[in-house]
């Protein structure tokens, strides 16, 4: 059996406040911003909101580097404006996440200035500090610790001077990883949660939430582990301990919710992190859909169907019924899903595939995530120069990998095109007007995307057929019935290269899901010769074929979801 919960039937909405809506006009987008759209979410009926990070930082990876975790960031608002704001989503009926980095803090936080002021400072120990390795040659005469790498390009050791030891980065240079051994470390941490919890939020996104517990020694890589430091780096042994302390101390008081960013955790270790009976969190994102042919850096193979399902089945099978799952296809490290694994080649084939798309996140197992811009069909952004990105990521690579001649500059800038964070990042297109609505200042921080002249909100929330609607309609379709949030999973054709199709069942209620995954129209028999059943809901306005049916012609990138 299952326990219903209320984390376990939300849709979750994704913002990322930096692109959302610019009330001030300086370009950038604030809290007042989202305060003042949040009609536009109710109307599309999600339940939830993650925001990504509003504190002050000073934004070397976009908030992801928090200097005061009590304070909101002065480009975002002030703290009133945030109050505002929650009001604003719980008079709608509607829920708050935050974003939880404590993997790592900025360096410009007091902690960490109060670490690396010397060896004996009281703080000293909230961070990572180890002794270089002599090497008369190397800068400053010693090589770093280990071998670690950063996820941002180089070591993840930075030499400071003023005490002449190394502490550990395992994202930028500004980063500093925490000391989570350190039980005042730990102390704090659950401080900052409750004066956000108490504020009334509901719950937190945690950010690489895994990698807090490090690997006792901190003994180098081998080469096989270098391949993947993630899966090492997020199985460190004290990870459990921490979490089940966190979730007693803190979690377990409030009527919260709390999704991990589990980079390198594989499904056999899910149910440690998720189960009922383990007290640490209630869901968890697992990447192995989104990384699917992944080649390391900005490289991927296409899409192959019979991978993708396999890796949902795996899941059904691995998490059965106790485990939750979350189920997502963008966030704001990908790039945009209908250029990734949809069709832009026109606007019929883009809504469809959009459609399709979001019709598989709101029909499968686990928590549905949508992530802002989504719901219109939001592209990739025309990327042509380096200077155009703003992800640290990109500016680290260009600085590591093409100053090395490991790539040259194009091939850079084609794979940050194709799959760089920044595509995610691009203002919401709102409307036809000057910066696509979302800002009336002059500059906007990140440029618009110019196809906002055909795609945004205002030409699409009140169209019913537009991608905006579909998605309120499988919303609230998927809000009908709990067979959409608890029912049993079951591919019914795991090798079909083109058609995705699968059921959904509870008790007596059973949905059929038919997706076509290509622009390629196809004749589909159903397994065993059954009936279609009663279309709920398509992305065509009509079909053809009639509810008893055991053939569908399956016109280009369409779905259907069948009550049968
Ligand atoms: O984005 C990635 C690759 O393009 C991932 O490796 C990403 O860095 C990883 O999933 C961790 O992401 C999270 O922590 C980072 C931050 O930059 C990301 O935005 C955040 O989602 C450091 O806080
Ligand atoms: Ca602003």
């Amino acid at each position: 059996g299952y326990s219903r919960q209320w984390w376990k039937e939300a849709v979750v909405y994704q913002i990322y406040p930096r692109s959302f809506q610019d009330s001030n006009g300086d370009g950038i987008g604030d809290l007042n911003g989202i305060t003042s759209r949040l009609d536009y979410l109710q109307k599309l009926g999600i339940n939830v909101i993650w925001l990504s990070p509003h504190f002050d930082s000073p934004n070397a990876d976009n908030g992801y580097d928090i200097r005061d975790y009590r304070k909101v960031m002065t480009e975002f608002g002030t703290m009133a404006d945030f109050d505002r704001m929650l009001a604003g989503i719980k008079q709608r009926h509607m829920r708050l996440i935050i974003d939880l980095v404590v993997n790592h803090t900025s360096d410009e936080h007091r902690w960490f200035q109060e670490s690396r002021k010397s060896r004996t400072n009281p703080y000293r120990d909230y961070y990572i500090w180890r002794d270089g390795r002599p090497n008369p040659s190397a800068p400053h005469g010693f090589d770093p610790p280990n071998n670690y790498p950063s996820y941002f390009s180089g070591s993840a050791w930075q030499w400071d001077d003023t005490t002449k030891q190394f502490y550990l980065h395992l994202f930028a240079v500004k980063q500093p990883d925490l000391n989570w051994e350190n039980p005042k470390v730990r102390q704090e941490v659950y401080s900052l949660m409750r004066f956000w919890l108490d504020k009334g939020v509901d719950g937190f996104r945690m950010d690489v939430i895994p990698l807090i517990s490090k690997i006792p020694g901190l003994p180098d890589l081998s080469p096989e582990q270098l391949k993947d430091p993630s899966k090492v780096w997020a199985n460190g042994p004290r990870r459990d301990e921490f979490l089940q302390e966190m979730n007693r101390e803190v979690l377990s008081k409030y009527d919260d919710m709390s999704v991990g960013e589990a980079i390198g955790i594989g499904l056999a270790e899910t149910h440690n992190i998720v189960g009922e009976d383990r007290h640490e969190l209630s869901e968890i994102f697992n990447f192995d859909a989104t990384r699917i042919g992944a080649k390391g850096g900005y490289e991927y193979a296409p899409l192959n169907l019979p991978d993708l399902k396999a890796i949902y089945s795996a899941h059904a099978r691995v998490l059965g019924k106790q485990d939750w799952d979350t189920v997502f296809l963008g966030n704001h490290d990908m790039s945009r899903v209908v250029s990734r694994w949809g069709d832009v080649s026109t606007p019929e084939n883009r809504a469809l595939s959009a459609k399709m798309l979001q019709t598989m996140v709101l029909t499968l197992r686990g928590t549905a995530y949508l992530y802002q811009g989504d719901e219109l069909g939001m592209t990739n952004y025309p990327w042509t120069k380096i200077s155009e990105f703003n992800d640290i990521e990109v500016q680290n690579r260009f600085k590591t990998d093409v100053a090395s001649g490991r790539m040259t500059e194009q091939q850079l800038i084609q794979g940050a095109a194709a799959y760089g964070r920044d595509n995610s990042r691009t203002p919401m297109q709102w409307d036809t007007t000057k910066n696509a609505g979302f800002s009336s200042g002059t500059k906007t921080w990140q440029p618009v995307n110019p196809n906002y002249t055909t795609i945004n909100a205002a030409s699409q929330v009140n169209d019913p057929d537009s991608i905006y609607s579909f998605n309120r309609q499988m919303i609230a379709l998927r809000h009908s019935d709990p067979a959409f949030v608890y029912g049993d999973y079951q591919d019914l054709d795991p090798k079909h290269q083109q058609v995705f199709i699968y059921t959904r069942t509870l008790g007596s209620a059973k949905y059929l899901v038919v997706l076509n995954f290509s622009k390629q129209p196809v004749e589909y028999s159903l397994p065993g010769g059954s009936a279609a059943g009663q279309l709920k809901l398509g992305n065509y306005r009509d079909t053809s074929d009639a509810p008893g049916s055991s053939t569908l012609h399956l016109r280009p990138w369409e779905s259907r979801v069948y009550r049968q």
